[in-house]
């Protein structure tokens, strides 16, 4: 019966910002969202996207191609997004105003500049994992609870690895933003999580259930209860 969660939050970036280079909409909106969450979590991963200058999804490394366009890099379809997250550079950066104490470790991916890694596990070729697996199994950990950017990619991408994993996975569906390439796209995300057999649950539902089993202890943020998008039960 008893589980070891562990929250995952994924590619808290400037350059997924509203403003960003690969901007989700009301990404920032997120990130007080996750700040209440983070203290009902011994553990707590935080991603980043962290491509070098020749990484192979950017469009400006394929002359002749623009955002958007689909090519085969190195055997795999690839979506060709804006320059971003490159490694050191400002949009790179997780969000300041996230709550970094609470943060236990950072994987970073998308290293290699031949292969894309949307996923926190692995590279999309599945040829390589971040170690994060490694990490989370050494802490017992059986439960991950998933939010962050975007939605439709390295959210979705990484539910499915940690679903394929063997984690009881949960998805925070109020702190995910999506890119919406497609219109519809966050939509068959949530649909597909799950399917395959995700947990959708929302940030009030996590503070209330921790309030309700930690009787003695109040509210992380008592005062500060706003934010309920999601009122599913
Ligand atoms: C992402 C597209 C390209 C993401 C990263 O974090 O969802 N999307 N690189
Ligand atoms: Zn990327």
């Amino acid at each position: 019966m008893h589980m070891t969660p562990a929250l995952i939050l994924v590619d808290i970036q400037y350059d997924f910002m509203p403003g960003g280079a690969l901007p989700t909409r009301g990404g920032d909106e997120v990130v007080p969202i996750l700040n209440r969450v983070m203290p009902l979590f011994d553990l707590v991963v935080a991603t980043q996207d962290w491509h070098p200058r020749n990484h192979g999804s950017f469009a400006s490394n394929h002359p002749g191609k623009k955002p958007g366009d689909v090519v085969d890099l190195n055997g795999l379809e690839q979506i060709l997004w804006p320059d971003h997250c490159v490694q050191d550079s400002p949009g790179a950066e997780l969000h300041r105003d996230l709550d970094r104490a609470r943060i236990d470790t950072v994987v970073r991916k998308g290293t290699d500049p031949a292969i894309d890694s949307y996923s926190t596990f692995f590279d999309n070729g599945r040829l390589k994992s971040t170690g994060l697996e490694d990490f989370l199994r050494e802490r017992g950990v059986t439960d991950v609870f998933v939010a962050g950017l975007a939605t439709d990619y390295c959210v979705l991408w990484s539910v499915r690895d940690a679903i394929d994993l063997g984690f009881t996975t949960h998805v925070i569906r109020d702190g995910c933003r999506g890119v919406e390439l497609k219109r519809g796209d966050i939509d068959r995300a949530f649909d597909e999580m799950t399917l395959l057999g995700a947990k959708i649950t929302s940030s009030d539902e996590l503070l209330r259930v921790s309030a309700g089993s930690r009787p003695s202890s109040a509210s992380p943020q008592g005062s500060d209860s706003g934010h309920s998008d999601d009122r599913r039960r």
